[in-house]
């Protein structure tokens, strides 16, 4: 091995890593010893046994490659005997999480920032995932923060740049860094998990779609898979190039951000089925001819059809969904007589109820949708089970059936919980705090409170007990919970990057068939209002409406 240099470095004051890693400006990660020092904090959290391997990859944002040269070095310096990394630095979260389990690595980096915006002045993300391919538990997380309070040195070799663009081995001494192709072993699982015979039948018959991979990393993945392994056409892809800056754009799969995706969804022309994922590929929206699918549903109808994929033909141990996801997927599990567990937002929480083999499904309300094939979310396997579950029920019906079809259906046999996230993005943090502040001031008074036709039940602040491990997770969200089942969730995000956004998540379930109809915002309207008179938010934020409303 060259040279290790240790150099003297000084604690950076820092956030805790959030749901998903630590995420900030790139001017911020390009600091002097600003990644080195995290990075560090990393290696010194966790046991790192002889012969270890490290997964690393990202999404391709801009200062991606940098970052991996010099996670490269400094896992040489730290004692990993091998670094897997994606060909040109390229490994889509979820594909991270696979490539972590199938070749058994301690566990891996992922580069990214998800769906937020990337380039000079943008955004970049570093996160650390365990062997089982999750995210880093809280323990882990908290002793990387302890760390990079009081660190004072870290090592790197004397080592030049390793070629990534090459799939093949480097040797430097007793260490490897092996280049591997960054989609064939993901595209192998997904070809294992799904009837792929039946897709590429129902793509044969005419059947068209358009998936939109918002210029992030599922471009090469959807080109692979749907392309070349289905048979879609083409002209089935849209802005599946990598670039650094994600075309300037900003990759979040929902009708605001993809509202390229929906216009073409939405036009008379418009194709059977649309889809996108986000920045590092593990968020999906799903949309039919003229329909767009809350991803609650989305969850809700892929654990009820899901007898119809061949990798849960067997049944589900159970399913999972974040706290403010609506209660759709709840009501699937009663009738199939399976556990349905409500956990923190953060797919990290889904793990352990995946490890102990208690849930084969769970998904989040923000386009996350996953099963225990791996320990992330993963836009492109939700996009496949829609496939899948429409070619196989135009197989048994021998008929065309939309995905309109499908989800009205669905609202027939169980009910409609209606449902809508409302996003204000970048308030000041005090503002944000102080609306947090004033609904909790009023966990007392607001039982038995009457709000037009709605009376409230409880409003309290969701904590956690993990039911594997025991841990507990406090202040997850606000609740308040009406009498009839319909309820308010106000959380203040992890993932910005820009002072606070305040996340406003609205249910209210529907059993009649007859409102079905029904646009979401107006079924929503009256829950709407007083969500925005308890907690005085047009006062004290300024803001007369959200940024982002799915
Ligand atoms: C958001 C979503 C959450 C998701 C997280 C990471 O977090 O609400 O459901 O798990 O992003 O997703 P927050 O704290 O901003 O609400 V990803 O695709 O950005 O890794
Ligand atoms: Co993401």
């Amino acid at each position: 091995m060259a040279q290790i240099i240790t150099r003297q470095t000084t604690p950076f004051l820092d956030q805790k890593p959030g749901t998903s890693g630590l995420r900030k400006k790139v001017k911020v990660f390009a600091q002097a010893n600003y990644l080195e020092n995290f990075v560090q904090s990393i290696f010194d959290s966790i046991v790192i046994p002889k012969g270890a391997t490290l997964t690393l990859g990202g999404d391709g944002r801009f200062y991606n490659k940098t970052a991996i040269q010099t996670i490269i070095k400094m896992a040489a310096a730290n004692g990993f005997a091998k670094v897997i990394v994606g060909q040109g630095g390229i490994l889509s979260t979820p594909a991270a999480s696979h490539i972590i389990r199938k070749y058994q690595t301690l566990g891996g980096i992922i580069l990214s920032a998800s769906h937020n915006p990337a380039g000079p002045d943008e955004d970049f993300g570093i996160k650390y995932n365990t062997a089982n391919g999750g995210p880093a538990p809280e323990k882990i997380t908290e002793a990387i923060f302890a760390k990079s309070k009081t660190i004072s040195q870290y090592k790197i070799p004397n080592l030049v740049d390793v070629d990534i663009d090459a799939i093949g081995e480097t040797q430097i001494d007793d260490f490897t860094v092996q280049v591997i192709h960054p989609v064939s072993n993901y595209a192998d699982l997904m070809a294992e998990l799904f009837d792929f015979s039946a897709i590429k039948a129902l793509f044969k018959s005419g059947f068209s779609m358009k998936f939109d991979a918002m210029h992030a990393v599922t471009g090469p993945y959807a080109k692979a898979i749907l392309v070349e392994r289905l048979g879609a056409a083409e002209s089935s892809l849209m802005n599946c190039e990598v670039s650094e800056t994600f075309g300037g754009a900003h990759p979040d799969p929902n009708l605001t951000y993809a509202h390229e995706l929906v216009e073409i969804l939405y036009k008379d022309t418009a194709p059977d089925f649309g889809a996108a994922s986000d920045g590092d590929g593990d968020r999906n929206m799903i949309l039919g001819n003229h329909f767009f699918v809350t991803p609650s549903d989305s969850l809700a109808i892929i654990a009820a059809n899901a007898s119809l994929i061949p990798a849960y033909q067997q049944g589900l141990a159970g399913v999972a969904r974040s706290m403010p996801t609506s209660g759709a997927v709840d009501r699937v599990a009663a009738k199939m007589n399976i556990p349905c567990y409500e956990t923190p937002t953060g797919w990290k929480f889904f793990g352990n109820l995946m490890d102990a083999d208690k849930v084969t499904l769970c998904g989040e309300e923000s386009f996350g949708t996953g099963s225990n094939h791996v320990r992330e979310k993963d836009g492109l396997w939700a996009v496949l089970c829609w496939l899948n579950i429409i070619a196989a029920k135009q197989k048994i019906s021998g008929q065309k059936v939309s995905v309109e079809q499908i989800v009205k259906a669905h609202w027939a046999e169980f009910g409609r919980n209606v449902y809508s996230r409302h996003d204000y993005e970048a308030i000041p943090t005090e503002a944000a705090n102080g609306v947090m502040a004033h609904i909790k001031s009023q966990f007392t008074t607001l039982p038995n409170q009457k709000f037009g036709q709605y009376t409230v039940k409880t409003a309290d602040d969701f904590s956690y007990t993990d039911p594997v491990d025991g841990s507990i997770s406090t202040g997850q969200g606000v609740r308040i919970l009406f009498a009839c089942g319909s309820r308010i969730v106000f959380r203040l995000s992890g993932t910005g990057t820009e002072g606070a956004t305040l996340r406003i998540y609205l249910e209210a379930y529907d059993a009649d068939t007859k409102n079905h109809h029904l646009d979401a915002q107006a079924a929503l309207a009256e829950m709407i209002q007083i969500a925005l008179e308890v907690s005085e938010l047009k006062q004290r934020t300024g803001r007369s409406s959200p940024t982002v409303i799915t």
